[in-house]
């Protein structure tokens, strides 16, 4: 439900409000990862396949940001390659929206702000690539994601390819816990690592097919924890990278980052940057796969929910 108070500054794309009032399926999708998560031009092709991947599945897309003190939930073609090349956007978690808005400001919208705004909205379903999590080191940073609060409070299933070994993804998985958001692995006993299939640790539940886990979510639902899902999709074996490989860049990268003294909300796209220099884009190419693969999933768990 929107409420009296925002209903003058959101906007939501034709195409996606009639979805939503005839009860079809629309996948919320984000854009820090334009913003902040790739380098231009791959991030404006990527936003713009992604979309293409929602509709191939049979859903509408919407891609969520803030532009010019206007939330906007569904970009035209244009606008999305104007977010992908502007400096003035900010990176705003759900915390920093007000702020951002009262400024008539522009801003990427990570996991938790595109949560609130899709839950908001009446979208239930949001494909991403990776989520924010407990960062490694966090015992001593306290740097964990409000990615993870919000999946603890806010009723919207995010599907993405688990977490990248940037974090600690065994702590990543008890805040989860604490936090009361299942973990459903699709067609894998593990919980997915981002670039490759396995992080090594299992995940809460399996389900082989789409169906039955929309059974599962809609009964999550309907026993009203008021709680997130996440669901973990494995990077299509074809695109996923070499485990030793992949890690020497993050264990680099993350060096790196502690060295700089780089923190705080500059932490996340620095690493993710630095891993894709370090990789010599692989990372990129990695995450390109992964994100449409996400996308074509939640389409179907989309539909699935409203059959
Ligand atoms: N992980 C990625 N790509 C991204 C992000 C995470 O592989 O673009 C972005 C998402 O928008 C996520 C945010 O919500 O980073 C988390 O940032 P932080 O760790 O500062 O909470
Ligand atoms: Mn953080």
């Amino acid at each position: 439900m929107i409420s009296e108070a925002l209903k003058p500054l959101v906007d939501i794309e034709p195409d996606v409000a009639a979805a939503l009032a005839a009860g079809r399926p629309v996948v919320a999708l984000e854009s820090t990862i334009i913003t902040h998560g790739m380098p231009w031009p791959a991030n404006v092709e990527t936003a713009r396949a992604v979309e293409k991947v929602v509709r191939d599945n049979g859903a509408v897309p919407a891609t969520i940001a803030v532009l010019d003190g206007r939330i906007r939930v569904g970009l035209s073609e244009r606008e999305l390659g104007a977010i992908g090349q502007a400096k003035d956007v900010v990176k705003a978690s759900g915390r920093d929206l007000g702020a951002v808005l009262a400024r008539r400001g522009s801003a990427g919208t990570t996991v938790s702000a595109t949560m609130l705004i899709a839950a908001i909205a009446g979208i239930g379903v949001f494909a991403t690539g990776g989520v924010g999590g407990v960062h490694r080191g966090a015992e001593e940073t306290f740097d964990v994601s409000a990615d993870l609060t919000e999946l603890g409070r806010t009723d919207v299933v995010v599907v993405c390819a688990g977490v990248k070994s940037i974090l600690d993804i065994a702590k990543t998985l008890e805040y989860l816990e604490t936090q009361r958001v299942p973990v459903y692995a699709f067609g894998s006993d593990d919980f997915p690592a981002f670039y490759t299939r396995s992080s090594g640790l299992k995940a809460d539940h399996r389900f082989d097919e789409v169906a039955a886990m929309a059974r599962a979510i809609a009964l999550h639902r309907a026993l009203g924890t008021g709680t997130g899902v996440m669901v973990a999709n494995p990077i299509p074996a074809a695109d996923a990278l070499d485990p030793a490989f992949i890690d020497r860049a993050i264990a680099d990268a993350v060096a790196e980052a502690a060295k700089k003294g780089i923190s705080r909300k500059d932490l996340t796209p620095f690493l993710l940057a630095r891993i894709n220099e370090l990789s010599g884009g692989r990372s990129l190419t990695a995450n390109i796969a992964l994100v449409k693969n996400n996308a074509a999933l939640a389409a179907r768990i989309a539909a699935a929910l409203r059959a």
